[in-house]
């Protein structure tokens, strides 16, 4: 997948639908399946924690839920796993502060991937940008209990610090957000929610996402 722009990455941000099978209450192909019926922008496969598959298992997952991406023109984002992301020709990768520097994967994903970096503070933001990422995942905005090694939870304090210092990359929110609350992650100036309960462990994937696409669309 080439990407437009800047402005393409600010709406394939919108509802932004990260998971892995340890997420899943049910079969993640019928999660995903269901979230993209109900209006994600984008997907990320992040195969993590104590029950997270590994080896051609992780793989042949990945490939499924790319396999359904595909179809449905949803762009496929792999979190840390490069090699991974290179193998299967994802559309791109999301990339924390302690994995290979952004730089590093620009050079070998190329120009055409998209490249997400968490980013906590301006610093960071500003780095991102250097070393050429496409997005910043800026959180937690709440408290989750999904990422146990998290930074503090900033509310809207990092998104609105980042802005007023005219720092200008597309961004998207992260961090215990669900329905109720994705239209004020939006006021705050971010571009798109990313969620992984929300829409993982909805009874209905579908009306969670269609709940929280109609909360972005009304917070912008
Ligand atoms: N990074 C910061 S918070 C978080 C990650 C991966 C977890 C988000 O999960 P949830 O379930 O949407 O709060
Ligand atoms: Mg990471």
């Amino acid at each position: 997948m080439v990407y437009a722009g800047e402005k393409e990455v600010r709406e394939l941000l919108g509802v932004y639908f990260i998971m892995g099978s340890a997420n899943c209450l049910k079969n993640p192909i019928e999660v995903l399946e269901d979230a993209i019926k109900g209006g994600i922008t984008l997907f990320q496969f992040r195969e993590k924690g104590a029950e997270a598959l590994h080896g051609d298992e992780k793989k042949e997952l990945a490939k499924s839920l790319q396999d359904i991406c595909r179809k449905h023109h949803i762009p496929f984002i792999v979190n840390d796993d490069i090699e991974l992301a290179i193998e299967l020709d994802a559309d791109g990768v999301h990339i924390g502060q302690d994995d290979e520097s952004a730089s590093k994967v620009r050079r070998r994903l190329g120009s055409n991937k998209l490249i997400g970096v968490s980013a906590h503070n301006v610093a960071q933001a500003k780095q991102a940008i250097i070393d050429g990422a496409d997005y910043i995942g800026v959180g937690p905005i709440y408290p989750t209990v999904t990422k146990l090694d998290t930074e503090p939870v900033q509310g809207s304090t990092v998104i609105q610090s980042i802005l007023r210092e005219n720092i200008h990359i597309p961004i998207v929110g992260i961090g215990g957000i669900t329905e109720k609350n994705a239209g004020d992650v939006i006021r705050f100036g971010a571009d798109g929610v990313s969620v992984i309960t929300a829409i993982s462990h909805a009874p209905f994937p579908e009306k969670a996402a269609k709940k929280l696409a109609s909360a972005v669309k009304i917070g912008h």
